[in-house]
């Protein structure tokens, strides 16, 4: 008998899988909003949320939702990481964490999270954010400043170097990266190496 102690191919789990979405999701709606300020609720089960302009609130209530917020500033709120994109659009958006104990690491979302400019994790205590300097950057295609909202249970979690202390200002505190700006209320924990 010839072992072969490193031919598992079923080391690591492999059963996650994303529907690619792409610019053509009419045919998929499932809350569709107006022109002005909507609050469009999801289901636990899979929702596509298209708000349209107004300054909405999309709210996904957890599962692998597609959120689209569009022209207004815009709150995405989430209750678990397995949505498939949250597009904030135009405006100035928000990613909020509708829940306690979720870690939401950037590094993780690459792709699914577009135009946000700020992510609210107060939620209801213990939320995390990891990121890099390049995921702050990419979080937006109109900004790269991330303002952070939470309370002091909440946590950001930089796994890059680099980050400088810019002192705090206004009720936050701001961390640099090179390009990137990050705004962090004043009562959420950082731990930047
Ligand atoms: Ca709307
Ligand atoms: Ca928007």
């Amino acid at each position: 008998m010839v072992g072969a102690p490193s031919a598992d191919p079923n080391g690591s789990y492999s059963g996650s899988s994303y529907v690619v979405f792409g610019g053509d999701f009419t045919g998929a709606v499932t809350a569709l909003g107006t022109a002005a300020a909507d609050k469009l609720k999801g289901s636990k089960a899979v929702d596509r949320i298209v708000a349209g302009d107004g300054d909405d609130t999309l709210i996904g209530r957890g599962g692998a939702d597609v959120f689209h917020g569009g022209g207004g500033d815009d709150v995405i709120e989430i209750r678990d990481v397995d949505f498939q994109l949250a597009d904030g659009g135009a405006g100035t958006d928000t990613l909020k964490l509708d829940r306690s104990h979720l870690d939401l690491n950037l590094a993780d979302e690459r792709g699914r999270i577009s135009d946000i400019e700020a992510v609210d994790m107060t939620g209801q205590g213990h939320n995390t954010l990891t990121l890099t300097a390049l995921d702050v950057l990419n979080l937006s295609s109109t900004s790269n400043t991330l303002q952070v909202d939470g309370n002091h249970n909440d946590r950001v979690v930089g796994l890059d170097s680099g980050w400088s202390d810019g002192g705090i200002a206004d009720g936050y505190h701001t961390f640099t990266n090179g390009e990137a700006v990050l705004l962090v209320g004043v009562q959420v924990t950082t731990d930047f190496a």
